[in-house]
């Protein structure tokens, strides 16, 4: 969809612009011919290399993608932000996001996520861009935690179990109030997680492949993970940016769950991790005291040894609460939004996996020539 001089360009803010999903959001929305503004962070170091093929210099004409300072935390920089923009449509995505420091940081974490979104909302209220401007929340897999059903669906009831997911669900809320209050063209996507190779390092997919990578080039012993147990419903990123911009174009606002309908335990996924590297593996023991071993090394490329310990279980990675089982319902999404994705879970691990072998390879050659490689941290 390109524009042309009688359709004015439509205008886009994404919030957390800088993150895994505001990277390929920006991207879509600018080749669907958007202008596109994001809110970045300042931050001590550069914070913007997911969107660094994006950026455009600002000192040429008309630049498409134009970044401003800012933080949900910060009621009048987000009012005046949006007053600039006058966008048709933004997408909230800035947020702590990682469930396990929302028990390290609870306080700031309800501030960002929940009092964040309120915001957003009351910006576009107070500003009378209710008729105009369109918000999308979001909202998580997370909010379903401890099991109520399964698959969860728009209907399903919530169970947060962490401070991430409670602040998430006061989001939740209070975009359906707005909506409801206001008028608002304001929804939630529920999205279940959702990885690719621009996942956060710390999450525990993009964990898996950076280490398997670095272990089948021998940079690396062992990984260390919490509970394999848990069972997760993976998509692609670039599949759900897609959602996102779907759930914003439709006649009436509404809430949505965008899943897959496939879960997958991180068991399974370490296995086909060290699957794509030619390497099987054999589970021994149970709970904290269980690990893995190279059964075989198919590949002649990586030399690891049969009986390799390449797996260990480190109880720092566990949760005062966990989510035990994610799996989604999307049948919503798939009739009234025609929402497909075009990635499985074979498919996603391949394009995580081929993009830390690249990525390390260049570290490895960084050491064979006395270089210091990047620091790793688990
Ligand atoms: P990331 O953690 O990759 O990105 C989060 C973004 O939020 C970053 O740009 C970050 O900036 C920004 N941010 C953090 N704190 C603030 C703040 N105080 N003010 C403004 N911006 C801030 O998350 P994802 O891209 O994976 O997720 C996007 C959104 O979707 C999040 O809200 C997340 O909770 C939610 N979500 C994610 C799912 C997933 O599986 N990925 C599933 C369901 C929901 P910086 O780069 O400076 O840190
Ligand atoms: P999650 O993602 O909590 O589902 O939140 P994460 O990848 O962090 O954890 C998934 C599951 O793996 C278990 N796990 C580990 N997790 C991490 N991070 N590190 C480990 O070493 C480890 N070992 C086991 C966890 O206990 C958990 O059960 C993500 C985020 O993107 C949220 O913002 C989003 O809302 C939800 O997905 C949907």
């Amino acid at each position: 969809m390109g524009c042309n001089h009688f359709t004015p360009m439509k205008k886009a803010l994404i919030t957390g612009i800088t993150g895994q999903d505001g990277a390929y959001l920006a991207e879509l929305l600018l080749e669907k011919g958007y202008e596109v503004h994001g809110i970045k962070r300042r931050t001590s170091l550069f914070n913007t290399q997911r969107i660094d093929h994006l950026y455009e210099d600002p000192h040429e004409t008309n630049p498409r993608l134009i970044l401003h300072f800012g933080d949900l935390s910060d009621s009048t920089n987000i009012i005046r932000i949006i007053q600039e923009v006058q966008p048709d449509e933004i997408y909230n995505l800035g947020a702590m996001s990682h469930v396990r420091v929302s028990f390290e940081e609870p306080e700031y974490t309800a501030n960002v996520d929940g009092i964040g979104t309120l915001r957003i909302l009351e910006a576009v209220r107070l500003l009378g861009l209710t008729g105009k401007t369109r918000i999308y929340q979001a909202s998580t897999s997370e909010l379903y935690g401890l099991v109520q059903e399964v698959p969860q669906s728009e209907r399903t009831p919530f169970y947060p179990r962490s401070p991430y997911a409670v602040a998430k669900m006061y989001a939740y809320w209070i975009t359906v109030n707005y909506r409801e209050a206001y008028q608002m063209y304001a929804c939630n996507g529920i999205l279940f997680n959702h990885e690719s190779p621009l996942r956060g390092e710390t999450f525990v997919t993009r964990k898996i492949t950076r280490a398997v990578s670095r272990i089948a080039l021998g940079l690396q012993e062992k990984i260390h993970l919490g509970n394999i147990d848990a069972q997760r419903d993976w998509g692609h990123a670039k599949d759900y940016v897609e959602a996102m911009w779907l759930i914003l174009q439709q006649d009436k606002p509404e809430d949505f769950v965008i899943a897959t309908g496939v879960t997958t335990s991180i068991r399974e996924f370490v296995r086909l991790a060290f699957a794509e590297v030619g390497i099987e593996l054999e589970f021994r023991g149970s709970g904290v005291n269980e690990t893995a071993h190279v059964l075989k090394c198919n590949n002649p490329e990586y030399q690891l040894p049969a009986g390799k310990l390449v797996l260990a279980i480190d109880e720092r990675y566990f949760r005062p609460t966990e989510v035990e089982l994610l799996i989604g319902d999307p049948t919503k999404s798939k009739t009234k939004l025609g929402w497909k994705p075009k990635y499985d879970l074979q498919a996603l691990v391949e394009d995580m996996m081929k993009a830390d072998l690249a990525l390390f390879k260049k570290d490895r050659l960084l050491e064979q020539s006395g270089h210091t490689p990047m620091n790793y941290y688990e």
